[in-house]
């Protein structure tokens, strides 16, 4: 039975009377779940939930927050298996992806957790005697967070893991691919004990819902992942009201092949890198930088590999990749297909619907691979599916050129066993994230994640200790306990004293 889901509001499920919307899955085409599109009142109502829940959510102690956390981390492990079948089923990631999905929600709630008994802040000297100085960590406030469908509950976990454990409540508005799966996250932390209005999921668009979120004025911190035009509106909208904001916004990773890589495990992290998820990761392979000397080898590899890809419905364990999300989706890569072909890039693989039989109820693309010009649009530009882009290099001089060449900073990666090549990689890719002899693919939650130019602003990471700089703020604290009035800049004779 499809289920027609409400909004999560104020701790409840409330019905909205207003145009709904369905949830699909990509593989089939069947109906999940049915959505409201919320109105503005709807939202309205949520923020003000968030807003009553944060007075009395601030005060409550950070350890006691990070508890909740690790309660609602152990009842995702013990839902494991379901969650990660919604994960594929409404967005259509392999089975071994979806549980990936919700392992990163565990992961990051149980490390989140443990921040409530952090959250340090630092003691520093006073210029004056009997005086202390002090920083604290305080919650914004309400905050909205915007999620995508690509990873439909690692992402929504990543930012209300930060926001929960400092101190803050939160509207969430998920991607209206994947309304079921956020619905799914918020049952478990509504169950595992949060008090009312400190969460709340409000689906509908993203003209109202959406910038209705960042303009609403009780709304402190936003935080967006999704594409570089919505992230540049978001980013203008809080900058007017001088607002924290955290944004990710995609990326067109590059691999760097160079002459001296292991090629079996090269030719591994490519498959996984760039056809994982059907490419539909922020930090996907989508370039692959090769250096003459083994470029033939490597292209006959790789298209030998990516026609014997097995695509079919993610949920069964056989298969190695799934449809695309969305008909969108499928429309927009085929149409970089097709630029590719007419800016006379050379395909190799693939570049086409896949038909017959069980695909004809899906999204279902061949992998696809294209030897591409350096300066062509699938060289440059954020497909977001299953297609790989090859580039030549002569040099690793030219190979960090190439990579260094797009709008994007996000991932990178270098395959090579010299250790001054390793090194200098490091610190001449122009990205947020450096692999070594790893895909760009598959960061863990202990360790900052964004990235630089547009994939987003560099004051603010997710994930690791990083992650509390996007919903709190630094307060500053002096104590004079000297039962005097003492002047600093000015009282600098009084050197010694207590
Ligand atoms: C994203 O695609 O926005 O590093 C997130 C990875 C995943 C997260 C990707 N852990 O590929």
């Amino acid at each position: 039975m499809v289920q027609d889901y409400g909004l999560f509001v104020g701790g409840k499920w409330r019905k909205s009377e207003g145009k709904r919307f369905e949830t699909q899955n990509p593989a089939t085409g069947e109906i999940l779940a049915t959505f409201p599109l919320a109105s503005k009142d709807e939202l309205n109502g949520a923020v003000r939930a968030a807003k009553d829940a944060f007075e009395k959510w601030k005060k409550t102690p950070a350890p006691r927050r990070g508890e909740l956390l690790l309660e609602a981390a152990r009842i995702f492990r013990q839902k494991k298996e379901d969650l990660a079948r919604t994960v594929t089923t409404e967005m259509g990631k392999v089975i071994a992806e979806g549980r990936g999905d919700v392992q990163e929600v565990i992961d990051f709630y149980e490390y989140a957790a443990g921040e409530g008994r952090r959250m340090f802040g630092e003691t520093v000297p006073s210029e004056l005697p009997s005086k202390m100085c002090m920083t604290l960590r305080l919650p914004v406030g309400p905050v909205g967070l915007i999620t995508p469908w690509n990873f439909p509950m690692a992402i929504p976990a990543w930012k209300s893991g930060a926001a929960l454990v400092a101190g803050c409540s939160f509207v969430l508005k998920p991607s209206s691919l994947t309304p079921l799966c956020a619905a799914r996250f918020v049952e478990v932390l509504d169950e595992a004990g949060f008090p009312p209005g400190v969460l709340n999921l409000v689906t509908g668009s993203g003209s109202l819902v959406g910038d209705g979120l960042v303009d609403h004025p009780e709304i402190r911190a936003i935080s967006f992942t999704g594409g570089v035009d919505t992230g540049k509106h978001v980013y203008e909208s809080a900058a007017k009201k001088m607002i924290k904001v955290g944004l990710e916004l995609g990326g067109k990773n590059a691999i760097i092949a160079m002459d001296d890589a292991k090629l079996d495990l090269l030719m591994d992290g490519v498959m996984f890198g760039a056809f994982g998820t059907a490419g539909q990761r922020c930090t996907a392979a989508s370039r692959l930088i090769v250096h003459q000397r083994i470029y033939e080898q490597v292209v006959d590899e790789l298209v030998e590999r990516t026609e014997k890809l097995r695509i079919g419905n993610p949920i069964d364990e056989k298969m190695e990749m799934g449809p695309v999300a969305s008909k969108d989706q499928e429309k927009k890569v085929l149409e970089y297909i097709e630029i590719g072909k007419k800016e006379g890039d050379k395909l190799l693989a693939g570049g086409h619907k896949l038909k017959g039989g069980a695909y004809d109820k899906g999204f279902f693309l061949a992998p696809t691979v294209f030897a591409v010009d350096r300066k062509s649009r699938l060289a440059q530009e954020e497909i977001f599916g299953p297609v790989l882009s090859v580039l030549k290099a002569t040099s690793y001089e030219d190979a960090v050129a190439i990579a260094n060449s797009v709008k994007y900073g996000l991932s990178s990666s270098i395959y090579t066993n010299d250790l001054r090549w390793s090194f200098r990689a490091m610190q001449d890719l122009d990205a947020g994230i450096t692999y070594i002899n790893a895909p760009t693919i598959g960061a863990e939650v202990q360790l900052p994640f964004g990235g630089t130019k547009e994939t987003g602003p560099t004051d603010t990471r997710e994930a690791g200790t990083t992650a509390l700089e996007e919903f709190t703020y630094w307060k500053t604290v002096y104590v004079d306990y000297s039962g005097r009035l003492q002047k600093a800049q000015i009282d600098t004779d009084k050197l010694v004293g207590g």
